[in-house]
């Protein structure tokens, strides 16, 4: 009989909250943490309730009840974590991006595959129910073929040259910011939509503040607008604030997509639209219950989220009844029900319905074609 799922999140900060919470939503035992250190652990431990905390990520490889882990830390810890847990035989439910290279990333595909485990990374703005409901109406044909995807993901938390997070740093981050940190979201979003492969990139970077004060001590993500001044020190950037990436997909598309973490007032602010041969598709995060259908013969219209309004084979990925809004966190305990119940359906090789490690692993190969691009100048083939 199959082990009842218990899962060790490692990582305390913003993300390893929001992953207790939703698979506590889907009746997922969340049974151990690993914070940054012991005291991290046992304030983290002690805050969400959960009975152990754990004193290295050894001890959690060799914890026998663990059947996953989701790992919420720093990038670049992802590949090495993921490696070890994978050979201790848990499923992985990792933070995106999955690695820093394409290289680890590949690696981890194969022993995923090998060693017969689920494998995810959180992609978890596809699980918004409107933009399953557009990946479902874009697939059964209702747009005809797609010409021209168009997105932006522009966030304010680090407009300031005080404000601090560890993705500023490449050792911790990796060396693309804006583009690994939130660009990987828009341009999985758009191939997963769509279905289509982006084949080659053009990329513009730039760094706007060269030099921020580093608080001394930890920061937690999106919290630096909420600090008062502490000590600091000042730290040369070389991660982008900005990128500005055309796109060429396989069926002939183009895309353009403008990504920033230095635009005053855009909080969170995802927005795609994608034109077809028949009509037009548009959603936006900061307003993510609704998405705009756009018609040449027709008024265009506005689709409120009500899963009695949606495709019947996506209707599940909606939570509640229409006219109650559902968010971000939503979204975390959608994929999470993905993941676990592909685990208990009990066949690890078929092709899952959420984001996994191979997806992961494309992303960091668009990354590296939109590094070379930035670099050089000029279109880059993605490989792959
Ligand atoms: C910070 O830019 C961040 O938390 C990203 O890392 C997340 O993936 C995104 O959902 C919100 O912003």
């Amino acid at each position: 009989m199959q082990q009842k799922p218990k899962v060790a999140i490692i990582g305390a900060g913003f993300m390893g909250g929001a992953h207790t919470e939703a698979l506590r939503r889907i009746g997922v035992e969340v049974h151990g943490l690993l914070g940054v250190d012991a005291e991290e652990t046992a304030k983290a431990t002690a805050r969400f309730g959960i009975p152990k905390g754990y004193a290295s990520f050894d001890e959690v490889c060799a914890d026998a009840d663990i059947t996953a882990v989701h790992l919420c830390t720093p990038n670049y810890l992802h590949a090495a974590q993921a490696k070890a847990a994978l050979q201790a035989g848990k499923h992985v439910l990792c933070e995106k991006p999955l690695a820093t290279t394409s290289a680890e990333a590949a690696e981890l595909v194969q022993l995923a595959r090998q060693k017969n485990l689920a494998a995810a990374v959180n992609y978890s703005i596809r699980y918004y129910p409107m933009n399953q409901e557009a990946r479902a109406r874009i697939q059964s044909g209702m747009i005809g073929e797609p010409r021209i995807l168009h997105a932006e993901y522009c966030q304010d938390w680090l407009f300031l040259p005080t404000d601090w997070n560890w993705r500023l740093e490449p050792q911790q981050g990796g060396e693309l910011r804006v583009v690994g940190d939130i660009g990987t979201h828009v341009m999985d979003m758009l191939t997963w939509l769509t279905g289509l492969e982006i084949t080659a990139v053009m990329a513009d970077l730039t760094t706007f503040i060269p030099t921020r004060q580093r608080p001394k001590g930890e920061v937690e993500t999106f919290s630096g607008k909420l600090q008062t001044a502490a000590e600091t020190e000042a730290v040369s950037i070389h991660t982008e604030d900005f990128a500005s990436i055309l796109l060429r997909f396989n069926n002939g598309a183009r895309g353009v997509i403008t990504l920033s973490q230095v635009s005053a007032g855009r909080k969170n602010n995802f927005w795609w639209e994608i034109n077809g041969s028949k009509a037009s598709l548009a959603w936006r995060q900061e307003e993510p219950n609704e998405m705009w259908l756009g018609y040449r013969e027709k008024p265009n219209e506005l689709l409120l989220k009500d899963p009695a309004l949606m495709q019947p084979e996506v209707r599940r990925y909606a939570a509640y009844p229409g006219g109650h809004a559902e968010g971000y966190p939503d979204t975390f305990a959608r994929h999470f029900a993905d993941f676990y119940a592909y685990i208990a359906a009990g066949d690890m090789q078929r092709k899952p319905p959420f984001p996994s490690f191979a997806d992961g692993w494309r992303e960091l190969l668009l990354c590296e074609a939109v590094q070379q691009s930035a670099r050089q100048g000029g279109w880059v083939q993605v490989s792959g």
